[in-house]
């Protein structure tokens, strides 16, 4: 087939996610109430709050906001994520970034699969957390080696996806009733299955080893545990929850409340109760739950420095994990500290805490090639010949990603692991490296202001 007739990896992802959101709905149906409550939000928020909404259509957001959605997996085996990996390609997404949650008492560690470049991610930025099951973490021999035989055993993939994944690597691509089989085909692997995999016996071990390894061990396929929509006011989302019926976790993750949203806040609701077909007997099990994210501003290493630094202050204060005891004292802490984190995209730009997209504007367009104009950065900002918005963090954070783990997983899945980050076993696993988001921010960034200068017709721009 002809290249030109192939799908591109882009619309595939669109058509996933949509495919993904719509059997989400059907599973789990707390997950389509949330859906509601986020429209109308960003809605009201579009109109209470020009100043958003006009951001929001200089970056274009507004035109992916509602489709936006991040979901997430676990998987038991290294074969597993490498074909995950070879799964995901197809749909044009790539893993981005390592995060090793072993440190928070969780067996795993992960990356992110996501487009990677501005154009493809405004088409459709859906991503999703993938994690590994890290067994060599358990110290218990015999429960290594169960899990390790049932894994083995399972296929994750229908073998029409195995297929067309061949095919799309051999020929460059798939076509349009190719593409549509893939989408079709590769939600299987996602999707819950009432039966396990092992006895009721079986699942009382893996479990009490750790909620997360009955998780993972236990099941046909990898699960999306949750599928996770986009506000754009996450403190109303908290504060609408428990009128829809939905009981959200204690404390919002990351960030405090901005004017101008920095990285990532996230909350969530706790997991259902799931009735589960064991070999030889009935039970249940919890995994599944609703996760609701707000998005703001890719931070450079040295915002993300001071970030880090204000999250751990904020924590050494509290003394402890945040939780329902202690939230308000904690949301109190927060904030205080970052008030020493500029809330204004002028300051934050000045001070290199931030990437932006810079744009040129209708005076700016007008005035090129004049004589004597401005043609550094900051003098065309000041003129008003370039504007610039925050670029969106599409990433995830590994401190809120261990809150909202331990959210569902409950507190007696605490346990301890020591820190054991190990990104080359990970990447080995994988069978790639993972990118660096910050270079991708940065490169972003660059292509912006390669184009403003373009467009006002200077050499370039810095
Ligand atoms: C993933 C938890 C992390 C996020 O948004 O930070 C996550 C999981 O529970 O498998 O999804
Ligand atoms: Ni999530």
């Amino acid at each position: 087939m002809p290249a030109h007739d192939f799908v591109s990896p882009d619309s595939i992802r669109a058509q996933f996610s949509a495919a993904m959101s719509l059997m989400y709905k059907q599973e789990v149906p707390l997950y389509g109430t949330l859906l509601e409550l986020v429209s109308e939000i960003n809605q009201q928020v579009m109109q209470q709050q020009p100043e958003v909404a006009q951001a929001l259509r200089w970056t274009g957001e507004v035109e992916r906001l509602d489709q936006e959605r991040h979901g997430a997996i676990r998987v038991g085996t290294a074969e597993e994520l490498a074909t995950i990996a070879r799964l995901f390609a197809v749909m044009g997404m790539q893993p981005v970034g390592y995060y090793d949650l072993s440190s928070a008492g969780v067996p795993v560690h992960s990356t992110a699969f996501r487009a990677v470049h501005e154009q493809s991610l405004h088409i459709s930025p859906f991503r999703v957390f993938t994690s590994l099951l890290r067994l060599e973490l358990i110290d218990n021999p015999q429960l290594r080696e169960l899990a390790q035989g049932i894994l083995a055993k399972r296929q994750i993939f229908t073998p029409r996806a195995l297929a067309l994944i061949a095919q799309c690597e051999r020929d460059g691509g798939l076509g349009a009733a190719d593409a549509e089989a893939f989408v079709q085909e590769a939600l299987h692997t996602f999707r819950w299955h009432q039966e396990a995999t092992v006895t009721a016996e079986q699942y009382q071990q893996l479990h009490d080893q750790h909620r997360l390894i009955a998780d993972v061990v236990a099941f046909k396929g990898p699960h999306i545990n949750h599928l996770t929509p986009r506000t754009l006011d996450i403190d109303a989302i908290q504060l609408g929850m428990p009128a829809k019926g939905i009981p959200p976790k204690a404390v919002v993750e990351g960030p405090p409340t901005r004017r101008h949203a920095i990285l990532l806040r996230q909350t969530s609701f706790k997991a259902l109760q799931e009735k589960v077909a064991f070999n030889d007997a009935q039970g249940s099990h919890t995994a599944r739950f609703g996760e609701i994210e707000q998005r703001g501003a890719a931070l450079t290493p040295k915002g993300r420095q001071l970030y880090d630094r204000l999250l751990d202050a904020t924590r050494a204060a509290l003394g402890g994990a945040p939780a329902e005891a202690n939230a308000e004292r904690y949301m109190a802490l927060l904030k205080a500290q970052f008030a020493a984190f500029p809330d204004d995209l002028a300051q934050m730009r000045e001070q290199g805490l931030a990437y932006f997209r810079y744009f040129a504007t209708d005076k700016g367009l007008a005035a090129r090639g004049q004589a004597g104009g401005p043609s550094s950065l900051q003098g065309l900002i000041d003129a008003g010949h370039v504007h610039y918005e925050a670029l969106v963090y599409e990433d995830f954070l590994p401190v809120s990603a261990a809150g909202i783990f331990q959210s569902n997983l409950g507190d007696d899945g605490q346990a301890n692991y020591g820190s054991n980050a190990n990104r080359e076993a990970f990447e080995e696993a994988l069978g790639l490296k993972v990118q660096d988001e910050l270079a991708l921010y940065a490169q972003s960034e660059q292509r912006s202001l390669q184009a403003c200068a373009q467009a006002l017709g200077l050499a370039e721009l810095h």
